[in-house]
């Protein structure tokens, strides 16, 4: 495995490639033209941009997160055949500069879902939290604003504030998408664009929804082992893979991780590792990536990717924010680089063991 972090460009991160580099065992970025817009193709020469100014740092381009599907593939309107022409040249391009993964996700409307970006916990640090409950009290039209007063100026992974503005019209297009619809287009899409993977070796790697379950009543398919592995078996093809995220598919607290990890050998291509702490099933937030400070076991989780021979980039995902560090909330230095430390020195100790066996 590779240890790597998530960094948003020097426009748009608080981060810089320089801090980065200096957190020991961190050798990759994984990174996206985050000024794109779903839909647009990515020319060679930004791509080629951005890695130059990567690797001026002495680090490299890890994999692409995220280079975002277009509402019309995901609703299988008249015009996906455009955007999945679109999707294609941009992996060309990503494989002619030599990248071979990308992570996506088929999350209609709303990506990724918190109610809270700076919940307080008893040491003083502030972290990402959700609650069914507000979202239940929620209009969808007021999510981003019911949020957006926490994100310290900065713009959050798919809560752009123009995608926002048309909540109302992405509702709509996803009237009639059901689960099974949703399966279908996304079957779809798979298909058209695996020629091309399989040309330049690109794995895919799609992003479980987050939470793993139904928000406003909007169909969720990327929940759980039975429909990833549904997932994996339509699409067939090594390139059709997964990115493993343990706080979005550790949502749900019957979605056992290890055993998800297990089942899937061989079609993990990319790895998120974070903590939860649960108050209640449909209360956690954002712990530390420690296994005591949350629900869950980490040793079990990268000691199941080491079983599985996961060889592709794992990041620490969201952290605290802590000593005092302003930055996008999940996406600050200092608690993912204590991440980053941490998964290091379970991955040590779990290879030294088994090589002594
Ligand atoms: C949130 C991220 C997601 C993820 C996308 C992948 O912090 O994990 O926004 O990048 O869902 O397309």
């Amino acid at each position: 495995m590779e240890m790597t972090l998530r960094w948003y460009g020097s426009k748009f991160d608080t981060v810089t490639l320089e801090q980065i580099r200096q957190i020991p065992g961190v050798t990759g970025v994984i990174t996206t033209l985050y000024d794109t817009k779903p839909g647009e193709v990515w020319s060679r020469e930004r791509i080629q941009e951005m890695k130059k100014e990567v690797e001026n740092f002495g680090l490299h381009i890890s994999g692409i997160e995220s280079v975002n599907v277009h509402d019309a593939i995901k609703t299988g309107a008249l015009e996906r055949e455009q955007y999945i022409a679109n999707y294609i040249e941009t992996l060309e391009n990503l494989g002619k500069e030599d990248i071979h993964l990308v992570c996506y996700n088929f999350m209609p409307v709303f990506d990724w879902t918190r109610t809270e970006l700076a919940r307080k916990r008893p040491d003083g640090s502030t972290v990402l939290a959700y609650t069914q409950e507000a979202v239940d009290a929620l209009n969808p039209e007021k999510m981003f604003e019911s949020i957006a007063g926490d994100m310290n100026g900065t713009v959050m992974p798919g809560w752009e504030p123009e995608r926002m503005e048309k909540v109302k019209e992405l509702f709509e297009m996803y009237k009639e998408i059901d689960e099974q619809k949703l399966f279908e287009n996304l079957k779809y899409f798979l298909e058209k664009i695996m020629p091309v993977c399989d040309e330049y070796n690109i794995n895919m790697a799609i992003h479980p929804d987050d939470p793993a379950w139904s928000v406003f009543g909007l169909p969720r398919i990327i929940t759980n082992k039975e429909n990833i592995l549904k997932l994996m078996k339509l699409v067939d093809n090594p390139h059709n893979g997964v990115a493993f995220c343990s706080g979005s598919y550790g949502t749900n607290l019957d979605n056992n991780l290890p055993d998800m990890i297990r089942s899937l050998k061989g079609r993990i291509h990319f790895a998120h590792v974070r903590n939860l702490k649960f108050n209640s099933p449909t209360d956690f937030e954002e712990a530390a990536h420690l296994s005591s400070d949350g629900t869950f076991d980490m040793h079990a989780i990268m000691r199941a990717l080491f079983d599985i021979g996961f060889d592709g980039p794992i990041r620490p995902d969201h952290g605290r924010m802590i000593w005092g560090e302003v930055g996008m909330p999940g996406y600050g230095l200092y608690d993912r680089a204590l991440g980053a430390a941490y998964l290091n020195g379970l991955w040590e100790a779990i290879e030294k063991e088994a090589a002594r066996k």
